[in-house]
């Protein structure tokens, strides 16, 4: 099947655009979770064995799907069917990836590069094992051994985690509850400002999960409930600001908005091409066998 038109691809961003007004979803915007779709997707990678990564779609099915780091992405994923079914032109590997950049631009966020030409082919012999996502209940070595491995450094690491200006944790996916921001369909550097801003506590929650909690007290005085005003970080939002390397960019990224949507914009676009090999004329992937095959 030949690749589609730069049309065809507009026909899909319009429609994705479409479906982010969810009024009786979360915050009533899909973007977070369609952010979180493109990135659970990709950061499955390994630069050493290369193995991993978007190509594939691979979370369609249990062994990727099922791993309990994506609890919850199976709502990203039924989003996005009715368009798949509507432009059956486009695979999964890019319908996922560029629903993340269109959702991010349409919440206020920069503008990613987003290049096509993923196939859907699974090849069980790179299938990525399970646990190479994060676990939000470690520290700053843990960050590091997690996105090292996929070939991102110290800054692009935190660039990244700016991405918890979006959406919010759900007790029955991952465990952690509530919101980084305010507002949470609005991309901003929020996230940065609040890490820095406030005396941020350890809170166990009744399942006996730790994450760290601060309360506008201001707010419940003026009589708002407190589940409207109290925030959230997870252990590794605030070992970004306990490890001296990953604060000097939290502190970046806090005053200089405008810095953080540069590099937001650089990082996720690199996140999104882990393990794709391009021709630099054409653009085309050139390391999938499945191309070759007519796979798609
Ligand atoms: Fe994240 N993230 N994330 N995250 N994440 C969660 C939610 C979102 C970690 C843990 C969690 C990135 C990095 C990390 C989003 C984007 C990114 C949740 C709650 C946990 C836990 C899930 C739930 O309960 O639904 C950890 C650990 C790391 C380590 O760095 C990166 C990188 C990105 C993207 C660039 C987004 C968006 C969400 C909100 C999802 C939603 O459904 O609202």
């Amino acid at each position: 099947m030949s690749q589609p038109t730069a049309a065809q691809l507009d026909e899909v961003r319009a429609a994705v655009k479409k479906l982010l007004h969810q009024p009786d979803y979360d915050d009533g915007s899909a973007g977070p979770v369609l952010v979180r779709l493109a990135w659970h997707s990709a950061g499955t990678y390994d630069v050493e064995t290369k193995t991993g990564g978007s190509n594939g779609a691979g979370m369609r099915w249990e062994a990727e799907g099922g791993d309990p780091a994506n609890a919850g992405l199976q709502h990203a994923r039924a989003f996005l069917e009715p368009i798949k079914r509507q432009f059956p032109f486009i695979t999964y590997a890019d319908l996922w990836t560029l629903a993340s950049v269109v959702a991010i631009q349409e919440m206020g966020g920069p503008v990613v590069p987003w290049k096509g030409g993923r196939t859907d082919f699974v090849d069980d012999s790179k299938l990525p094992p399970r646990g190479r996502l994060p676990d939000a209940a470690q520290g700053a070595d843990h960050l590091r051994w997690i996105f090292y491995r996929m070939g991102f450094n110290d800054q692009e690491i935190v660039a990244l985690s700016g991405a918890h200006n979006l959406g919010r944790c759900h007790g029955d996916r991952s465990g952690f509850e509530g919101k980084w921001v305010n507002n949470p369909t609005r991309f901003s550097n929020q996230y940065f400002k609040l890490l820095k801003a406030h005396d941020w506590k350890k809170k166990t929650l009744a399942s006996g999960i730790e994450q760290f909690s601060y309360i506008d007290k201001e707010a419940v005085a003026a009589g708002e409930p407190v589940e409207e005003v109290e925030l959230m970080m997870l252990p590794t939002d605030m070992a970004l600001l306990a490890d001296p390397k990953f604060k000097t960019w939290v502190d970046k990224y806090a005053d200089d908005k405008d810095l953080f949507f540069e590099h937001f914009a650089a990082v996720f676009a690199k996140l999104l091409e882990l393990g794709l090999e391009r021709d630099p004329a054409t653009g085309k992937i050139i390391n999938d066998d499945n191309l070759k095959e007519g796979y798609r």
